[in-house]
Parts: structure tokens; C-alpha cells; sequence
């Protein structure tokens, strides 16, 4: 059975930008309910133990820079099939092959700086919202 919870970043380049609140109404006009959120900074090690799958990548240590370089918006979001419907909000990886009126065709800039992370899986949506969040800020 699909889980119904997700774990999101906006990332530093939309944060940047101006676009947390654009994004959450996004997220929330899409059915998603927000139970736990809040602005914080990766530190490298937080980043690196974070994305530690993809740490042979040739991306690894960019991704990493990027990740840490400036404040992000952390949130668990509840929706019945909350993982794949949120991967279908935000689009592909890369902006340019996202679809048209998701959030990384809209405000992502590239493949490295693609303005949000959705889990891939329910496992590690749990991972990923435990990484960020102790049990009393989860509601
Ligand atoms: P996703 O974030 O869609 O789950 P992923 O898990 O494959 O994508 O990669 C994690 C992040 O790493 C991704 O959001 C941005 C960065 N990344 C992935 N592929 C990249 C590439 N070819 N060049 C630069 N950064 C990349
Ligand atoms: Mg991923």
C-alpha cells in the first residue's frame, strides 16, 4: 500500500529567489497538507550523510556546495500517495525536461539547482523527515 507521507526541500537557488511561498501554495493547492516545516541551513555533513547515495556521482561535491550555501524550506507533506503525486508536482530531475506547470519547469534553473527535493520512496521519506525533524515538531 502507498504510504501517505513525503519529505520536501525548497532548495537554496528558490529560497533565493523568492519563491517559498509561491512553491507551498503549489503544494497546498495540490492536496498536500504540511505537518511538519521549517527554514533551516544544511551543514556539509548534513548534506554529504543526506545525499550519501550519490556520493561516487561526479555531481557529489558540487551538489553538496549547493545544498549548504544558503537556508532551505524543510517539510513533511500528507497526501494519500503522497511520495509518487509529489514527484509528479515537482517534475524531472532536469527543468528542461520537466512538464509544463510543474515546480522545476517554473522555478527551477538547472539539473544542479532544480529549486526541490520529493523522496523517491516511502522508506526513505521517513528517513529523509526523521533526518530533519525530532517527533514533537511532526504533527
Ligand atoms: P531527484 O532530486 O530528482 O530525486 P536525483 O536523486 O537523481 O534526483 O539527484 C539528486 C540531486 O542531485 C538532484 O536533485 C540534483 C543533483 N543532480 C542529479 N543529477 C545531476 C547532474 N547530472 N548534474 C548535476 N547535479 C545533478
Ligand atoms: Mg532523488
Amino acid at each position: 500500500m502507498a504510504g501517505n507521507r513525503t519529505f520536501t526541500m525548497i532548495k537554496p537557488d528558490a529560497v533565493e529567489k523568492g519563491h517559498i511561498g509561491a512553491i507551498l501554495d503549489q503544494i497546498n493547492a495540490s492536496g498536500f497538507r504540511i505537518v511538519a516545516m521549517k527554514l533551516t541551513q544544511m551543514t556539509t555533513a548534513d548534506a554529504e550523510t543526506f545525499y550519501a547515495v550519490h556520493k561516487e556521482r561526479p555531481f557529489f561535491g558540487e551538489l553538496v556546495e549547493f545544498m549548504t550555501r544558503g537556508p532551505i524550506v524543510a517539510a513533511i507533506l500528507e497526501k494519500e500517495n503522497a511520495v509518487e503525486d509529489f514527484r509528479t508536482l515537482i517534475g524531472a530531475t532536469n527543468p528542461e525536461d520537466a512538464a509544463e506547470g510543474t515546480i522545476r519547469k517554473k522555478y527551477a534553473s538547472s539539473v544542479g539547482e532544480n529549486a526541490v527535493h520529493g523522496s523517491d520512496s516511502d522508506e526513505n521519506a521517513a528517513i529523509e523527515g526523521a533526518f530533519h525533524f525530532a517527533g514533537r515538531e511532526m504533527f
